[in-house]
């Protein structure tokens, strides 16, 4: 018979898809049947403005999506959701959407973060949660946002997949991988951190246990959509998570960058590295699927080249990125390097002055026009992995010998070849969707549709997709310069 069909809706910072995936003899096909782009609205409130999700477009386009799957396919065996991670919508005593969802890029939490570690130091809370400090993680959005109305209003709060499979389904939970990047998660036991329950509840007066719904892994049926009663499947619901299943790796010794709008550099660990250097490099444990960690940095990633060509092309410019990518392959390496997570990198704006001013300050010439600015960001970027590779091989003892590149960054050829030459390592390419991928086989599982753990899961990718390799060429020298240019204090 026909192999049943199954349904990711998948949702970046950048741009949201359905993606459909059937397995048919050990392989699986992907269709895309819907994407939409992922806008944000700044509006005006007392004293200033804030930063939103359009999340009612978001779920308009995922519903859609799910339309389009049943009508080309028949019936789905099952659908799964995964977005970016940390931010969350709250839902009134009669479960309606209280306000709109911030944008984790909003400014409202200037601040709170210092103010959360008045109350628990950033060691102790570290110990807890494991995560790098954030300035938006829930929990100092949560600082944030104490004593607001719509707080006071609120009965539940659902992270962002969570909130979607609400509407779809009528089920409340919080998925643990996306869960694990609020900072109110116990790391090591994988629920919900007492301490930190505490220090919202105590110190800032939100009632964050009776907010959060109960924590479910993936793989956990969460409900029937309303009306076509597909089981909707808990996945790797944080976008990072499915992207990391779907490595197609042949070898524990691998290390990734999933590469999007952020580019999420480490290693997966069966346990989490809680040292003080990492916490000092800022490094992170996030839960991921069959009871992995994924030990990373978040590095800023494609961010600043989309960011770039918003600037340009709102100033009439034409910006064609695979054009520019192609103009700043022919110019001269390492001309301009920035640290790439440089906090005035963080709000949307305009990139290539920032560039310019940070240039400025290091005694750097900055970048002359796009393809120059173009030039500096890959540059700049492959010169963050090298860095970040290398410290999570340093500080988690699990040294790489092969570096997976998934996600749309992976199409980006330049940045890929740089990315070898910087870190020494080959470079592996693909899946560009790894995100949905993930999510499909997550499902897939769930539903019986093929067994196995993560080997299996990856050995089905990589008989699925071709990958681009990138072999390290040239000298490491420019790239050690670079690198003391911006860290002088460290040399790895
Ligand atoms: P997110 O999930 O965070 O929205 P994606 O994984 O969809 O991000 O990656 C989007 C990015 O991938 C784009 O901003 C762009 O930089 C890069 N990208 C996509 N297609 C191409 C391409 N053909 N060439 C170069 N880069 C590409
Ligand atoms: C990537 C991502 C990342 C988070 C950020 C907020 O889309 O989920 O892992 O840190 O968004």
């Amino acid at each position: 018979g026909q192999a049943a069909v199954h349904a990711a809706i998948d949702l970046g910072a950048s741009s949201g898809r359905v993606i459909t995936g059937r397995l048919v003899d050990g392989v699986l096909r992907t269709e895309e049947v819907a994407r939409f782009a992922n806008t944000p609205v700044t509006v005006p409130v007392e004293g200033g403005e804030r930063l939103h999700w359009d999340v009612l477009s978001l779920y308009a386009g995922a519903r859609r999506g799910l339309d389009r799957a049943a009508r080309d396919h028949g019936p789905l065996a099952s659908a799964g959701i995964d977005t970016w991670a940390v931010d969350y919508g709250l839902l009134d005593a009669e479960g309606a959407l209280v306000g709109n969802p911030v944008h984790y890029r909003d400014s409202r939490t200037e601040g709170a973060a210092e103010r959360v570690f008045a109350h628990l130091d950033q060691a102790a809370l570290y110990a807890v949660n494991g995560l790098q400090v954030q300035p938006f993680n829930t929990v100092f959005q949560l600082a944030a946002a104490a004593g607001s109305a719509q707080l006071a209003a609120a009965r539940d709060l659902l992270l962002i997949p969570d909130l979607l499979g609400y509407w779809l389904t009528g089920e409340r939970c919080a998925e643990l991988t996306n869960a694990s990047t609020t900072g109110l998660v116990d790391v090591r036991g994988r629920r919900w951190a007492r301490p930190c329950l505490d220090l919202l509840e105590q110190g800032f007066g939100v009632a964050a246990e009776a907010l959060l719904p109960d924590l479910v892994e993936p793989g956990h049926t969460i409900g029937h959509l309303r009306d076509t009663g597909t089981p909707l499947v808990a996945v790797g619901s944080h976008d990072t998570a499915s992207a990391v299943v779907a490595v197609p790796a042949r070898t524990p010794r691998f290390a990734y960058i999933s590469s999007g709008t952020w580019s999420l550099v480490g290693v997966e660990l069966d346990r989490p590295v809680l040292s003080e250097q990492g916490r000092a490099a800022n490094f992170t444990n996030e839960l991921g699927v069959d009871g992995t960690v994924r030990y990373l940095r978040n590095v800023t990633g494609l961010w600043l080249l989309q960011e770039s060509l918003r600037t340009w092309r709102d100033r009439g410019r034409e910006a064609d990125l695979p054009d520019l990518l192609a103009r700043a392959a022919r110019l001269p390496k390492l001309s301009c390097v920035v640290d790439v997570d440089d906090p005035r990198f963080a709000p949307p704006g305009d990139m290539p002055a920032r560039i310019a001013g940070f240039a400025a300050e290091t005694g750097q010439r900055p970048p002359a026009d796009e393809a120059e600015v173009v030039r500096c960001v890959v540059d700049s970027l492959a010169l963050a992995y090298r860095r970040a590779v290398r410290q999570a091989a340093e500080l988690s003892g699990q040294e790489a010998e092969v570096l997976h590149v998934v996600g749309g960054g992976s199409r980006n050829a330049l940045l890929c070849q740089l990315t070898a030459d910087a870190t020494g390592l080959p470079v592996v390419a693909g899946p560009a969707e790894g995100t949905a991928v993930g999510n499909l086989l997550v499902q897939a599982r769930a539903v019986g549709a093929i067994s196995g753990g993560l080997p299996e899961l990856r050995r089905v990718v990589a008989d699925s997709f071709t990958t681009l390799t990138y072999e390290p060429e040239g000298e490491r020298s420019p790239w050690d310069r670079a690198q003391r240019l911006l860290w002088p204090e460290r040399n790895t």
